[in-house]
């Protein structure tokens, strides 16, 4: 144990915020999934922005390393403490919660990284406005982590990922320099875009401690369908038709057997009075209600088998439930390899049908449950089986997404987990300038080692 370490650390940010103690820092030290743990010497929380600088001044003096972390959602590895790690702490910023006024005028709000989405919404709900960005870890996952790793989530296909909600952000380098840019200006082309160079940069080149977001106007009507189907190829022609709707803000996309799996393990009734090997999840929203633009668009929609319709906020949550409970019916399954990819919409048909092949070849046996945001050509493609060392199916599919022209990574980031298959998403020129950069923000390779970039850069 590090003991000067510790007591510089509780210098900083006092003792009851250096967690020691094996068992407290458990729940710090294991991911959502159960496949990524560290040890870590504390997991430390301080409580402002200046403490976030001290605490890295003190690590750099003591020659760890630090692993920043939000919720702890994360899903590739990325906000945990490496296995291989000699020493190094989790910086937690769950402590930074503090939510500005929002600013109504220009549709704003300041937030901490420790704010989580939940709490986000509901401020920004209180104020007559929205936050646009939704995903299932909504009650743990916070602003800082959502930025380190540009999240995705439900309403991509309408208001965009993190970045496009950034506008500002407040960060802390290596060197215990804060970058802050919260103003709120909308248009400020004063040099390199940071704020938007820290987004996805999975804690490898500052800590985000705050980041200044755009909020949009709150929707009064939202309608939800979902859709019962005869295969992905027929959900991808009501997708393009659905996409003539300028309330579109979901369209999410099912199997019969993920289905069948969230039924057994969340208790609820099938959705349908018969299966259907393919369904979607759709949300329009508007200040008028579109229920009816919906329905003259689907009623054009030969492929659609079977639907059911709510625009009551009980409604629309039962026909989101299927889709709610995916993830951890999985991880009930056990630890699941998860690969999160992005295909071009023409190839995702072609896809579905040789991933299902590829896992059965490669991991005979294994239970494969995809399912994903259709409307952003991701789908979510889960493995249960192999042990956690074994990434054969994981090396498979994604070089079979690479061949395809898709990502290795659609919204859960590289992290650890996918790191070693960087250079099938990204040339070498792109390695060599993301390197180059990493090597100017943080040149002792202090910050979140391990992540992202190969080894040693
Ligand atoms: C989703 C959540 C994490 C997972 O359901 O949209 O991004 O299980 C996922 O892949
Ligand atoms: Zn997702």
């Amino acid at each position: 144990v590090n003991e000067p370490l510790l007591a510089a650390l509780r210098e900083v940010v006092g003792p009851a915020h250096v967690l020691t103690e094996p068992d407290v820092r458990a729940g710090y030290e294991v991911d959502w999934t159960g496949r990524w743990r560290g040890s870590a010497e504390a997991v430390v929380r301080p409580g402002n922005v200046a403490e976030v600088a001290a605490v890295l001044g003190a690590s750099a003096a003591a020659g760890v390393t630090v692993v920043p972390q939000g919720g702890n959602t994360g899903l590739v590895g990325g906000g945990v403490p490496r296995a291989d790690a000699v020493s190094q702490i989790v910086l937690s910023l769950v402590r930074l919660d503090e939510r500005g006024r929002v600013d109504g005028g220009a549709a704003q709000v300041s937030a901490g990284a420790g704010v989580t989405l939940t709490q986000l919404q509901a401020h920004a709900g209180a104020a007559g406005l929205m936050f646009a960005v939704d995903l299932t870890a909504r009650q743990s996952a916070t602003v800082g982590g959502m930025v380190a790793t540009n999240a995705g989530g439900l309403h991509v296909l309408r208001y965009g990922s993190m970045r496009a909600q950034v506008v500002g952000i407040e960060a802390v380098l290596a060197d215990g320099s804060v970058l802050s840019r919260m103003g709120g200006l909308v248009k400020d082309n004063s040099g390199y875009d940071l704020a938007g160079l820290l987004c996805g940069s999975e804690g490898t080149l500052a800590v985000v401690t705050g980041a200044r977001l755009r909020l949009w106007p709150r929707p009064t009507h939202r309608v939800t369908a979902l859709l019962g189907l005869a295969d992905l190829p027929g959900a991808l022609s009501v997708l393009s038709r659905l996409r003539s709707l300028d309330t579109l803000e979901a369209v999410e996309v099912m199997f019969d057997d993920g289905i069948e799996l969230v039924c057994a393990h969340a208790q609820l009734a099938a959705p349908f009075s018969q299966p259907h090997p393919c369904v979607l999840v759709v949300e329009c929203a508007g200040l008028d209600d579109p229920t009816n633009d919906l329905a003259g668009v689907l009623s054009g929609c030969p492929e659609v088998l079977d639907t059911a319709v709510a625009s009551d906020s009980g409604g629309r949550q039962r026909l989101w439930s299927w889709r709610e409970a995916h993830t951890e019916a999985v991880n009930a399954l056990g630890i699941p390899h998860k690969l999160d990819v992005s295909l071009p919409a023409q190839r995702m048909a072609e896809f579905e049908g040789e991933v299902r092949a590829l896992v059965t070849s490669v991991a005979l046996g294994s239970r494969l449950v995809l399912w994903g945001h259709l409307g952003d050509g991701n789908l979510h493609v889960n493995v249960v089986g192999p042990p956690p060392d074994d990434e054969s199916v994981d090396e498979a599919v994604l070089r079979l997404v690479a061949d395809l022209g898709g990502s290795i990574s659609a919204e859960h980031g590289i992290g650890v987990a996918k790191r070693r298959w960087l250079s099938l998403t990204r040339s070498s020129a792109d390695v060599a300038v993301m390197t180059a950069v990493k090597r100017a923000f943080d040149p002792t390779g202090m910050l979140n080692p391990g992540v992202l970039l190969p080894a040693g850069r």
